[in-house]
């Protein structure tokens, strides 16, 4: 396999395992030259933590694009994560379109459990279709999916209201979705997979520890996967596996509450792209 190079924008939450912290290590363990853009610095994430400082990158992002195009800087994909504002989302359309050789990946981090995340307002979402619309892989997880469809979020549901989801996100213009969090059955959640006009679901079990920041390591290690080579349903598979690990590596500690232990299982990720 050729050496590939891809870019990634989110934010840099210095202490927290999410975004950056977990994009870069996982990427560059897939055997990825992973370039990244900073959309933000926070001291933490804004999940469970209060008072975090949040400095915005947004004015950068135009002055970085621009040096790029001029040293004739291009990727081999690039995925967005976590955005800072919805000017940001402007931004990373222009980096599709001026600095992109390959896939655009899009996770629309801006939600879970029928929430958006502090500081997100309708603006954002509005802006976050317009880019979710340009992409070639969708990672988001039902909260994201209902908000750019403006389906009713509901906890309870079956495999007709996932199907109205997906058709609503694909008419949107997304072309391949990567829904998560996906649960039919009691003790089990998956992802459903919608590739290239035709659906597929995985199945995996639920683990009770749900933890932050596992939406940022499902898709790190998606791009990962896909980048190597391998189809959506495969990397879609392989994310999960991991996810599953990293939970497991954190059950063990109570106290661990602010992100998953990603790093000790990292080899297992590794090994499952063989
Ligand atoms: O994991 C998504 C994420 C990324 N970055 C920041 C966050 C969150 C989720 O809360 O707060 C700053």
């Amino acid at each position: 396999m050729s050496y590939k190079k891809i870019l990634t924008v989110q934010d840099i939450s210095c202490v927290g395992q999410c975004s950056l912290t977990v994009a870069l290590p996982i990427i560059s363990a897939c055997g990825i030259e992973t370039c990244v853009l900073p959309s933000a610095v926070l001291s933490t994430h804004t999940a469970g933590f209060s008072g975090y400082t949040f400095t915005d990158l947004t004015e950068d992002m135009p002055k970085i694009n621009a040096h790029w195009i001029k040293e004739g800087i291009k990727f081999d994909a690039i995925y967005t994560g976590y955005l800072g504002s919805a000017k940001q989302i402007e931004y990373v359309r222009a980096l599709f379109d001026t600095v992109c050789n390959g896939y655009k990946i899009v996770d629309p981090a801006m939600a879970d459990n029928g929430k958006l995340y502090p500081g997100f307002d309708n603006d954002f979402v509005k802006e976050m279709r317009v880019l979710c619309a340009s992409a070639d892989y969708l990672v988001p997880n039902i909260t994201e999916a209902c908000m750019l469809t403006g389906t009713e979020y509901k906890t309870e549901y079956d495999r007709e209201y996932i199907d109205t989801i997906l058709s609503s996100l694909a008419s949107l213009g997304c072309k391949n979705i990567i829904l998560t969090g996906v649960s039919y059955e009691k003790g089990k959640t998956g992802v459903v997979v919608f590739e290239n006009g035709q659906y597929s679901y995985y199945q995996h079990d639920f683990l009770p520890n749900s933890c932050h920041g596992t939406g940022d390591i499902y898709a790190s290690a998606f791009t990962g996967a896909l980048v190597n080579g391998k189809c959506a349903y495969e990397s879609a598979k392989i994310a999960a596996d991991y996810t599953v690990e990293c939970i497991k590596a954190t059950a063990e500690e109570e106290n661990h509450w602010y992100g998953a232990k990603f790093e000790p299982v990292l080899y297992k990720l590794i090994e499952m792209l063989k």
